[in-house]
């Protein structure tokens, strides 16, 4: 088994911190996306979409999509439960989930797409779809803001596989694509501290 992987991507970082927190080790390879790796004839035999990251099975077989990489693990070790334990959690955490990932990384991603100058030289930008990704970011900030209203956690009430999509999109959004949260989301901030102080944050 091996994972494809690289250091810097936010995508591929759920996945390690998803592995740390259950306690896994897999061989990794790193794809270096700058020079565009991801994209080659030979990587995109494993991965049609391009990008990582990637899981290659002892058979060959090729999984990607970070959560489905996740959920792949969970389905091997079981334990601690992160995508849910009883059928109501696991709903909790499948909302989450895709919440973040529709209303949260999609539309980061299309401020980054559209109006970030590291990816200018890929496609002709388009101004309107950036501010467009910038107003949902926003929206989906006071929403998240206000359903941590004095929760540790995003769902569940625990750590689970919600935090390991929203962290990493939150570091992305802030510290490279230029969309932050406000000062006034202090139940954002407060989860972001605890969840960066976790040691899987580093993994
Ligand atoms: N929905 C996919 C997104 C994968 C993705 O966009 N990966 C980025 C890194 S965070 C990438 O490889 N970008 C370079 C490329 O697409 O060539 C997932 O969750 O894994």
């Amino acid at each position: 088994m091996k994972l494809y992987d690289y250091g810097m991507a936010p995508n591929p970082r759920r996945v390690r911190i998803f592995l740390h927190e259950k306690g896994i080790e897999v061989p990794r390879e790193t794809i270096d996306i700058t020079k565009r790796e991801g994209r080659t004839k030979e990587f995109l035999a494993k991965n049609p979409m391009g990008g990582i990251p990637v899981l290659e099975l002892d058979d060959g077989t090729c999984i990607s999509e970070s959560v489905a990489i996740c959920r792949y693990f969970e389905a091997l070790h079981p334990e601690p439960p992160l995508f849910g334990a009883t059928p109501a959690e696991i709903g909790e955490v499948d909302m989450w989930v895709r919440r973040l990932e529709l209303y949260l990384m999609f539309q980061v991603g299309l401020v980054w797409i559209h109006g970030h100058k590291l990816t200018a030289h890929l496609l002709d930008q388009n101004p309107a779809t950036a501010e467009f990704g910038r107003a949902r970011t926003h929206a989906f900030y006071d929403i998240l803001d206000k359903a941590l209203e004095g929760r540790d956690f995003i769902a569940c009430n625990r750590f689970t596989a919600a935090e390991t999509v929203a962290l990493p999109t939150l570091d992305f959004a802030c510290q490279l694509v230029g969309v932050p949260y406000k000062d006034d989301h202090t139940n954002i901030k407060a989860w972001h501290d605890r969840m960066s102080a976790r040691e899987s944050s580093g993994a």
